[in-house]
């Protein structure tokens, strides 16, 4: 009887799984499907091993319902190059069904090649990309010139966790440029960067790590060192005076974006890092240091809709250390659109409105030194054990930090244990107890 129980669950199994395929990639030769949809992984003119990457997404997309790529460790570089970036025979990788692409192991690379943008996810696209690093991607022609590792189309969606995006270049959108739905985890883009060169005209080039036109979830992860290239394989002329995040409508009459920045750390972007024009952005226990202008420059949607509706939201977060301003003077919009007070933010300025009696203003500086490894899958910024930014936030914080550690912690050893401003819960048993200005800066930030 059992025995007859587990063979029909096996066969219900079935029924709903018949679908769902799972191609084993075993080489890092770029080619196309031979004949996309038969089922097998065979890139053109392949002997013995033959799934590429590029014949298995082709494959997963011709095959109905969600599927899955495995990809062995190394690095897989895209060579079948052309301007046909929606053509998925060349140039970039296009993702047109529900596919994700995993690695259960050390990771593995795809390289852009210094003159194609990495994956296009269309419209019904949705790709799920787990513990990977997309390098070398770009996009600067006067055609392609979104999302120098990845552009996601209108309804079209990606996941992420443990991915890094690292020294991709485009016109808008230097690492990822979004008009679907994207959810951010465990990530980490850093030496990203924006540059005008082909741009068509009327655009400008924004948002050097990211560009954000409709949703965007980001969370326990860190943006660093945008605005420059570790290398610059096609001498392009970078853009300064740019925002790492920057969100902004699809259009003067288009929907408000709409972003979530939690658990993460935004810093060291050159040179500003979160700009929000009329997008309705919330952040939540993160910390946005160390740039050269503002941390966070927000203007308001002055649509209809969105008079008298909450536009900003900062809660238990740092922004500090910014080095024109920390913030833009949001306070100077209207109670019903900005939520700035009493919700335990701190800044080392007086810029951003936290003026309750549960903020800081002019805070002095709460950090401990450059992005370093904490713990985590990126790098953070580690607090000073005497800060007033440890013990201050209310309770009600997420049970983890940006690192995965326990929230909250007793940091100010009087048996009380609160949390603590921005993405790092300060843990007294295992963080630095000196808070040493030897240290600052001398991280290589290249890591
Ligand atoms: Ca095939
Ligand atoms: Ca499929
Ligand atoms: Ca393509
Ligand atoms: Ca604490």
């Amino acid at each position: 009887m059992k025995k007859y129980l587990l063979i029909s669950i096996a066969l219900l199994a079935n029924c709903f799984c018949a679908q769902a395929a799972f191609f084993l990639v075993d080489r890092f030769e770029d080619a196309p499907d031979t004949i996309p949809g038969d089922g097998f992984c065979v890139g053109q003119n392949m002997v013995g091993d033959t799934c590429s990457l590029r014949a298995a997404i082709m494959e997963a997309n011709a095959t109905p319902g969600a599927d899955t790529i495995g990809v062995p460790n190394g690095t897989y570089v895209l060579s079948y190059l052309n301007q046909l970036q929606s053509d998925q025979y060349e140039g970039d990788l296009d993702i047109t069904d529900e596919v994700s692409i995993v690695n259960a192991s050390e990771g593995f690379t795809i390289d852009g090649n210094g003159t194609n943008r990495i994956f296009q996810i269309h419209t019904g696209g949705n790709l799920t990309l787990i513990n990977a690093t997309l390098t070398n991607g770009v996009a600067n022609t006067e055609t392609i010139f979104q999302g120098g590792a990845i552009k996601v189309e209108i309804d079209g969606s990606l996941s992420t966790n443990e991915v890094i995006f690292v020294n991709n270049l485009a016109n808008r959108g230097g690492a990822l440029f979004n008009d679907g739905t994207v959810v951010i985890e465990n990530s980490y883009f850093h030496h990203n960067a924006v540059t005008d060169e082909n741009i068509p005209i009327n655009l400008d080039s924004v948002g050097s790590a990211i560009l954000n036109r409709y949703i965007l979830l980001f969370a326990t992860s860190t943006v660093s060192h945008n605005g420059e290239l570790l290398s610059n394989p096609s001498n392009a002329p970078m853009t300064a005076a740019q925002y790492a995040l920057h969100f902004n409508p699809n259009g003067n009459n288009a929907d408000a974006p709409v972003s979530f920045i939690f658990n993460s750390t935004i810093s060291d972007n050159g040179t500003g890092g979160i700009r929000s024009d009329r997008g309705i952005t919330d952040i939540n226990q993160s910390t946005i240091a160390n740039h050269e202008v503002y941390g966070i420059r927000f203007h308001r949607n002055e649509n209809i809709q969105y008079q008298d509706q909450l536009q900003l939201k900062f809660r238990k977060s740092l922004i500090v250390n910014n080095g024109f301003q920390d913030c833009n003077d949001p306070w100077v919009y209207p109670v019903t659109e900005v939520d700035l007070i009493d919700n335990f933010n701190a800044s080392t300025d007086d810029t951003c409105g936290f003026t309750g009696n549960d903020d800081y203003e002019n805070l002095e500086d709460p950090i401990n030194g450059s992005l370093h490894h904490w713990g985590g899958f990126a790098p953070t910024l580690m607090l000073k054990h005497d800060s007033l930014a440890v013990d201050h936030a209310s309770d009600d914080c997420t049970d983890q930090d940006q690192r995965n550690e326990d929230r909250p912690l007793d940091g100010n050893n009087n048996n009380v244990s609160t949390c603590d401003m921005g993405a790092l819960e300060f843990n007294p048993d295992t963080d630095p107890m000196y808070s040493d200005s030897i240290f600052k800066n001398s991280f290589d930030p290249m890591f």
